[in-house]
């Protein structure tokens, strides 16, 4: 069966985790994408943090699955060449350097675009062009901090919190991705390539755009009813952070289950949608509450809301999260149990759905990965191993019409 991207090539010239995290769905949906490295070093995440020693660490084998890897000093004329007819002979262009290192490469989009007027060249970085902080070196959390997610996540009464989710990184990569996609698509119309550019402030912001409407309802109303703080506390002039409320106009809250005293994730999120209140009365043993005044409509519950998932919470942490989610999902109450990572790597579910992948590397052995997250239904994804550095430079270098005497030759330079 043909992928979707058969036939698209990629120079990956990504690092870390924004760009790899693009060009790997874009290689699990069948482009070929050759992750350009340097020599002897490569991607500084085969390195970091590494488990076993001597093997890729698992945060570069997890980010760049099912690429080919090319060694190439592309700081020197012969690198560059090897670039040039790279450039000439592929689709597209990702990569995720830090500001203008590129074109002190040698390699500016108006070069890229004398090469090949078709070339769709995709760039992350920090902040977007025009910003004031343009020329900066960005990683995940700053963009988290810029983008208006750590000010707005954690608990009103301590500091301001990143989450664990990579909203700067994979986050910026996926728009990214979308991005090129897009661009391959109208290339099919107009026959030219573009420049798609995204920065991690930007797709950080883009997921706290309920934050932003809370900033302007704040603004005009001076309270905001679903949030902790109402009606008991204080509201200032820029949005507070609400713990565990939910973000959008269904209460919710994390509560306790049987054994949170000793297992940190045994809690549950339940949510109090309007439509199950009557049982979620009575599923407490609050019935009392489907004819009391103050619970009798979504808006009179707003103010009472941390009495009641108080209530919940005596109820829930008399059995553990699984039984109250089998409680709940006969009622159609909305919930989830807290999963740890040690449950969702051993949950059978995932690896069923092909979400959780174990792969066999020849170094480090059997690893785990996070599939693809989109499913297709003419393309399912086959998840394969990351390279090794330069795993794959002697094959691209053929393909690209260069002889055995030339690979010797370059790899006596240091070039390859
Ligand atoms: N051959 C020769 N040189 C190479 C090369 C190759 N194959 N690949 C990369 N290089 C060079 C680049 O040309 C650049 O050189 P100069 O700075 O001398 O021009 C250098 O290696 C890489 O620079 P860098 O700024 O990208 O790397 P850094 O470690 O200093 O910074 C990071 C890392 C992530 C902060 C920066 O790349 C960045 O801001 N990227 C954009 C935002 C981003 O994606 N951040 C998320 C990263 S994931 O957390």
């Amino acid at each position: 069966m043909t992928k979707p991207l058969d036939g698209i090539r990629i120079i990956d010239f990504t690092h870390v985790q924004a760009g790899p995290a693009c060009t790997q769905l874009l290689a699990w949906y069948g482009a070929d994408v050759i992750k350009v490295e340097r020599p002897g070093a490569g991607d500084v995440t085969r390195s970091q943090l590494r488990d076993i020693p001597g093997a890729d660490a698992l945060y570069f084998t997890m980010l760049n699955g099912n690429k080919r890897s090319l060694t190439l000093d592309t700081k020197t004329p012969e690198g560059k060449e090897v670039l040039e007819k790279m450039i000439k002979t592929s689709d597209v262009m990702v990569e995720n350097f830090g500001p203008g290192a590129l074109d002190r490469m040698g390699f500016s989009w108006k070069r890229i675009q004398e090469l090949n007027p078709k070339m769709i060249m995709a760039s992350v970085k920090g902040f977007s062009d025009g910003h004031s902080y343009e020329d900066l070196k960005v990683y995940e959390n700053v963009a988290q901090c810029a983008g208006g997610a750590a000010s707005t996540t954690g608990f009103w009464d301590g500091p301001p919190t990143v989450s664990a989710a990579a909203l700067g990184d994979s986050n910026t990569g996926m728009h990214l991705a979308i991005g090129i996609l897009t661009a391959l698509m109208q290339r099919e119309k107009t026959g030219r390539g573009q420049k798609v550019s995204c920065s991690m402030q930007d797709a950080v912001l883009n997921l706290c755009r309920v934050k932003l409407r809370d900033q302007q309802r704040l603004e005009r109303v001076g309270v905001m009813q679903e949030y902790p703080q109402y009606p008991n506390g204080e509201f200032g002039d820029a949005v507070p952070r609400a713990g565990n409320a939910s973000g959008g106009g269904q209460p919710g809250w994390i509560v306790k289950c049987k054994g949170w005293e000793k297992d940190p994730n045994a809690y549950m999120y339940v949510i109090v949608q309007a439509p199950v209140w009557e049982a979620v009365c009575k599923v407490i043993g609050r019935e009392d509450w489907i004819t009391d005044v103050r619970f009798a409509s979504p808006m009179a519950r707003l103010p009472h809301l941390m009495e009641i998932f108080a209530e919940i919470e005596k109820w829930t942490m008399t059995m553990t999260k699984f039984e109250v989610m089998d409680i709940l999902n006969q009622y159609d109450i909305p919930c989830g149990p807290i999963l740890s990572m040690k449950e969702i790597a051993e949950e059978p579910a995932l690896r069923a759905t092909g979400t959780v992948v174990e792969v066999d590397h020849p170094i480090r052995g059997k690893y785990l990965t996070v599939g693809n997250p989109i499913k297709m239904s003419d393309s399912p994804t086959e998840v394969t191993r990351s390279p090794l550095l330069g795993e794959h430079t002697d094959e691209i270098l053929s393909e690209l019409g260069y002889s055995t005497d030339d690979l010797i030759a370059l790899r006596h330079d240091k070039v390859i």
